[in-house]
């Protein structure tokens, strides 16, 4: 089923509404962004109504977890990011139609709503509980304010609510050895009512739903987790929680208490529609409760229980709501081998590729959809990201539009010329043409847009082929007609390239139509008009200024982006790095007795037949002596001469191999057992007390 053969009146996509705990990185434009945006470009293009809605995720246990950990508020953690979000999708040309946050008012209206809604409808069960108790915290333990061993999987890291390896939804006492989050505390149990949603209510109607209606049109890794769940069984779920930071549940006698941000949540995409419709002037309903309405999320792996399960049996209890006609969701992206992750910095943020790729939000888009991680996790390089860059965008689509423009300025002036007789390569290209609409279409809506952006990526190689078979430089001296024609065939597939890059390279797509002027065209160009119409670019049209459309990425800017990441990666060891346990206490007479002295390595020489050990003469300052070190695997003699170091002059003489050692010389070593001599910060006398 798709939108664009008309079988639905309109289309409201909805992609997931980002955590407002942090900037926007590679994976969530991998993952959601990029194709819910294509997908919406795409049907804009024929003509399709569309409603693209998104927002922050502003509640939930990861707000105020981040906001301690920032030092601020919550208030002022959603507030800092939300702005930064905003900018980042606008950046990247991410159209949404409307972009909302769930601690608007609106929301927070809509969410209650809709609690109540299903509350008098006697769809919940409350439920007085046993949930985990941080004792020295004082406070219940949801979400990710608890972490244990996952029961379905074992992953050591999982969450209260769900586990991001198996992507299982779970009740925070299913965890095997649980901690607390904010103090580590081991938890205890203590009661508390909530109130739950009885998925298991529900199992029929999901079986029917998703399983038998949606095993041939839903991406085998969304059917395949949705079905697993179903078959293991489903259980209620508590949809309010014990905490300060959330929508307050609307009901007398559940003071303290806050609806769960994962049915909060969702519900935004309702709220962002209504807030768009308000200003608009028109009728938000249509757009979610309408049959002729299709409704799709774009989202990550570890969203699909709440999309699949969770949020459609809320609307099925709602009642008057369509369901999800697909969740097209997408696997997770990796950044050089490694997870990509927020809280370690191992990610590519948005806002920081821009200021080294300025204008180049196209070229992370294409490398991001060639490379998606559509059924599978995929991998993200930034020699990948080069050779996206260089081989493909330049040297095939750049190359092909530079070379029939420049052509075309050279020796028709600039303007689309009239066409002699066809040959048989002229109407095979120009048949070859027309047909990729379709291919692109037939592509998207599969949500293959890797596959897409391939069959984009075609058609610009068709053009250079064609230019290379026929050689217009070389046929314009003998035959300036014949010359004409091949640019005129050029020019019809560069504009067909205009229009069929849009959903992938919106950038791209503004330079190239100035590029062309499709504006000065009597007709404007759509994809509709691409397979039929003759001309797409008529004899006569001028065409506009000349410019790159990519330029080259050096190996240097590569280089520079992976030494950015080995410097987080070696904080990252360093701060993860288990620090060598301190030594047991001692007193301060204890520390006045050692008389550690700057010095200067006079002379070194490595030990015969011993592999570690360096002999030096060091001038203490008060004396010139022998110390004999372990340091020969880590420094050679030359390397020592003239260093200045730290002396321990005190320390009882000590026989090393026949070689009697006065003294020591302090080094600091690190957690991969790399060795620093410890030295004043300026150069000193020697014998200069240190203490
Ligand atoms: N805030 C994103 C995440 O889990 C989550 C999506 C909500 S969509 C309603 O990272
Ligand atoms: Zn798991």
């Amino acid at each position: 089923m798709s939108a664009a053969d008309g079988t639905f009146a309109r289309t409201t996509i909805t992609a997931a509404l980002p955590y407002t705990n942090g900037p926007i990185h590679i994976g969530h434009l991998a993952g959601v962004y990029v194709p819910a945006d294509i997908y919406s470009r795409y049907l804009r293009l024929r003509g399709r109504e569309v409603l693209f809605v998104c927002g922050s995720d502003e509640h939930g246990v990861a707000i105020p977890m981040k906001a301690a950990k920032e030092g601020i508020t919550p208030k002022a953690l959603i507030d800092k990011y939300d702005g930064v979000i905003r900018e980042s999708f606008e950046a990247f040309g991410i159209a949404f139609d409307n972009y909302s946050r769930t601690s608007a008012p609106i929301h927070h209206q809509t969410a209650s709503e809709f609690f109540t809604r299903l509350y008098e409808q006697g769809d919940f069960q409350e439920q007085v509980t046993d949930q985990l108790y941080d004792p020295e915290a004082g406070q219940f333990l949801a979400d990710r304010f608890v972490v244990g061993t996952c029961p379905k999987c074992g992953h050591k890291e999982a969450y209260g609510d769900q586990c991001e390896n198996c992507g299982s939804s779970l009740n925070a006492t299913d965890l095997i050895h649980p901690r607390s989050a904010i103090s580590g505390a081991e938890p205890v149990l203590k009661q508390t009512r909530h109130w739950f949603l009885p998925l298991d209510r529900y199992e029929d109607f999901l079986r029917e739903w998703i399983l038998e209606g949606h095993k041939q049109d839903w991406k085998p890794n969304v059917y395949g987790q949705c079905k697993s769940w179903i078959d293991e069984g489903l259980k209620p779920r508590a949809v309010t929680r014990d905490l300060e930071w959330g929508i307050p549940v609307p009901l007398k006698g559940a003071e303290g208490k806050v609806l769960y941000v994962w049915f909060d949540a969702p519900i935004g995409y309702i709220s962002s529609t209504k807030e768009w419709a308000e200003r608009e002037g028109t009728d938000w309903e249509v757009w979610w409760k309408d049959p002729g309405t299709r409704l799709l999320h774009f989202i990550g792996k570890d969203n699909i229980v709440f999309h699949c399960i969770i949020f459609p049996s809320m609307l099925r209890a709602h009642g008057d709501y369509v369901l999800p006609d697909n969740v097209p969701a997408n696997e997770f992206l990796n950044l050089e081998g490694q997870k990509l992750s927020t809280s370690k910095n191992w990610a590519v943020w948005l806002h920081e590729y821009l200021i080294d790729f300025p204008d180049m939000q196209d070229v992370l888009r294409y490398a991001l959809t060639a490379n998606a991680p559509e059924t599978k996790d995929n991998d993200f390089t930034w020699k990948d990201f080069q050779a996206r860059n260089n081989s493909e965008l330049v040297a095939i689509f750049g190359n092909f539009i530079n070379r029939v423009v420049v052509l075309t300025d050279k020796y028709v002036d600039g303007a689309v010329p009239k066409h002699g007789q066809l040959t048989a390569n002229d109407t095979e290209t120009l048949a070859a043409m027309r047909a990729f609409p379709e291919k692109i279409a037939d592509s998207l809506e599969r949500f293959r847009f890797r596959e897409g952006s391939q069959e984009l990526l075609n058609l610009a190689r068709l053009g250079n082929k064609y230019l290379a078979d026929e050689e217009p430089w070389k046929v314009v001296k003998d035959d300036p007609d014949r010359a004409a024609t091949i640019l005129y065939v050029g020019l019809q597939v560069a504009a067909a390239l205009a229009v069929l890059c849009r959903p992938f390279l919106p950038f791209t797509a503004d330079k190239l139509a100035g590029i062309l002027n499709l504006k000065g065209l009597a007709q404007p160009l759509g994809w509709e008009s691409l397979p039929d119409r003759d001309g797409l670019l008529p004899s006569g049209h001028r065409i506009g200024q000349s410019e790159l459309l990519f330029r080259k990425i050096e190996d240097a800017e590569i280089e520079a982006q992976l030494e950015k990441l080995e410097a987080t990666k070696k904080k990252n060891e360093m701060e993860n790095t288990p620090v060598t346990p301190q030594k047991e206490t001692i007193q301060y007479d204890d520390f006045v007795k050692l008389d550690m002295r700057v010095g200067t390595i006079l002379e070194a020489e490595k030990m015969p037949k011993a592999d570690k050990l360096i002999v030096m003469k060091v001038d203490t300052g008060i004396d010139k002596r022998t110390i004999v070190s372990g340091i020969a695997q880590h420094f050679t003699p030359e390397e020592l001469i003239g260093k200045q170091v730290t002396v321990l002059v005190n320390l009882a003489p000590r026989p090393l191999r026949g070689v009697e050692s006065q003294g020591m010389i302090l080094l600091a070593e690190d957690a991969d057992g790399k060795l620093v001599f410890l030295k004043p910060e300026e150069a000193m006398g020697n014998g200069s007390v240190i203490s």
